[in-house]
């Protein structure tokens, strides 16, 4: 079987690190890897091309492709366009469009990388979490949105800007059962983070969370603020096992638990819908300061595509190949300046992708 990549870089350091992964994929080929890859444009530079940031072709290709390999969306030159036009719409459509609903970010301290967390290495050596997010839901879809004349107040008549969080039980029980079945092959703890304390829309995500959990009785189900979360996660972060959150809470907690690993530049996820059709990318964004220059970490893009040969394709032993090279070149090889310590040689972008063909 040949399996068909859609490889859609983006802005910023996008292209850079999503080379270096295509590399690393084309490298399992002489190792009986069949895969192809076909590139499409999307966020800022398809605007620029297209006049759109999620053009129908690169949609179209998407679709007509076993999964898709993404970069980083996001061009501060483009801050003033409408909302609807702007980089960041282009991952929000697609992921609606694909209906991949599931995002699965995994923040793993590397023993070789705990000295270069944000935090003691005793607070988090050994610290293995998965975030699985909710996706296609929650305020970054709900509406109505916008902005209009506030209605009542002590603001009564200025303009006033306002999104609607919302969750249909369905979408928070398939989300309750994807998570529920990763802590199944884990370490059984299911942490469920909501504010059930002040919003509606996350008590009733507490309350259906808690109806699934009857058909999971092996899994200690916790629920927690989200506020206590974000302590917790700094405080003790090797408490939680996996935890499952909505939309905007498992954006900002992923970003802080990338911290604990030592560097945002390590964290890949997987987005997936139903058939496990999915979308790779790291978490990090375009980071447009360091865009062209060499330097940004290719390692979370190529652990997005070890969790593409895993999730979708089956493929263990080739994602394992991938995840022993990321973690051999930790040990011994070069380091991105994220992660370089004294001691250590620095390398840039295409370096490090050269040092995990070599691993
Ligand atoms: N590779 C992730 C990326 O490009 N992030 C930019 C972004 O705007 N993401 C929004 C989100 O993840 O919800």
């Amino acid at each position: 079987m040949t399996y068909k990549i859609a490889v859609l870089p983006g802005d910023g350091i996008g292209p850079e690190i999503t080379a270096q992964a295509v590399r690393v994929l084309e490298a399992l080929r002489s190792d009986g890897l069949n895969i192809e890859f076909e590139q499409a444009l999307i966020g800022g530079a398809a605007y620029r091309a297209h006049g759109e940031p999620l053009p129908e072709s690169t949609l179209a290709l998407a679709k007509a492709s076993d999964a898709v390999l993404f970069g980083s969306v996001g061009d501060f030159s483009l801050d003033t366009l409408p909302r609807h036009l702007r980089p960041e719409q282009a991952i929000l459509g697609i992921r609606k469009a694909l209906n991949l609903f599931a995002n699965f970010r995994p923040a793993v301290v590397y023993p070789e990388l705990a000295d270069a967390s944000s935090m003691r290495p005793e607070v988090v050596a050994g610290m293995d979490i998965l975030i699985v997010r909710e996706l296609t839901g929650d305020i970054y879809f709900g509406q109505p949105r916008g902005v209009r004349e506030c209605p009542d107040g002590p603001f009564k008549g200025q303009r006033e800007g306002f999104d609607t969080m919302r969750y249909a039980e369905g979408e928070v029980r398939r989300i309750a059962h994807v998570a529920f079945q990763a802590a199944q092959k884990r370490g059984k703890k299911l942490c469920s983070v909501d504010k059930a304390n002040v919003l509606e829309t996350t008590q009733f995500w507490r309350d259906v969370v808690t109806d699934v959990a009857k058909e999971y009785p092996e899994v200690a189900l916790s629920h927690m603020y989200v506020d206590n979360c974000a302590m917790q996660l700094l405080k003790d972060p090797k408490q939680f096992d996996v935890i499952v959150t909505g939309n905007l809470f498992g954006d900002i907690l992923s970003d802080e638990a990338s911290m604990l690993t030592g560097s945002i530049g390590m964290l890949p996820s997987a987005s997936l819908n139903e058939s496990n059709f999915g979308l790779y990318e790291p978490i990090h964004g375009s980071a447009p300061d360091i865009a062209g220059k060499d330097l940004a970490n290719p390692m979370a893009t190529v652990l997005s595509a070890a969790m593409m040969l895993r999730y979708t394709f089956g493929l263990e032993e080739y994602a394992a190949r991938i995840e022993r090279a990321v973690q051999a070149v930790l040990a011994n090889g070069p380091r991105t300046g994220d992660i370089w310590r004294e001691g250590k040689e620095r390398t840039g972008t295409s370096g490090m992708g050269g040092a995990l063909l070599k691993a």
